[in-house]
């Protein structure tokens, strides 16, 4: 029992010393988040998607509850936040693919397009869930470039294409036509 005294004075100055080492407590702000309904060509909402800045690109999330073809799909955000015609035109092309002529896809050597996303899956009842990251992108404008911004003064879209985009051929990897779109940002005609 003698021996214990000292060993208890001893931890305890340890952990006084780790204590004094951690720093003090720094105030973070919850990172920005928003969320945008998805649409079919004829107006109706069918999900939504979730997108929150980090420091070096987007977190986004999709949930769809019904109403897509079951499968692999094509995705990417487009340019111009406008969903409002029905074979989404509006949105224009894959975000920087115009502004610096760069080819599509994340498996092209000489690309990617700033929009380029992997393909979402649909399951068999319609529905779709997913969530990923992207470093080609930010939600804010900041220290990345203009081209990069989803919310810039036209905004941006989440499409949805018909078939899965293979990553390589030009100019939307064979994705086929647009089945939903997302209006990101405050586009204003
Ligand atoms: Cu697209
Ligand atoms: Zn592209």
């Amino acid at each position: 029992m003698k021996f214990l005294i000292p060993s208890v004075a001893i931890l305890s100055l340890v952990g006084f010393q780790v204590l004094a080492q951690v720093p003090a407590p720094t105030v973070k702000l919850a990172p920005t988040t928003v969320t945008t309904p998805i649409q079919t060509p004829d107006g109706s909402p069918i999900g939504t998607l979730s997108l929150t800045a980090a420091t070096t690109g987007v977190l986004f999330q999709v949930d769809i509850a019904k109403g897509l073809t079951p499968g692999w799909h094509g995705m990417h955000f487009h340019q111009t936040g406008d969903c409002s015609d029905p074979k989404f035109m509006t949105s224009g092309g894959h975000m920087n693919h115009a502004e610096n002529k760069v080819p599509h896809g994340l498996l092209n050597a000489a690309g990617p397009d700033f929009g380029d996303l992997s393909n979402l899956y649909v399951a068999a009842d319609g529905s779709a869930h997913a969530q990923g990251f992207t470093s080609l992108v930010r939600l804010d404008a900041g220290s990345a470039a203009p081209e990069q911004v989803l919310r810039d003064a036209d905004g941006s879209a989440l499409v949805i294409h018909a078939n899965p985009d293979d990553q390589l051929s030009q100019p939307i990897g064979g994705a086929g036509g647009r089945v939903a779109c997302a209006v990101i940002g405050a586009f204003r005609k």
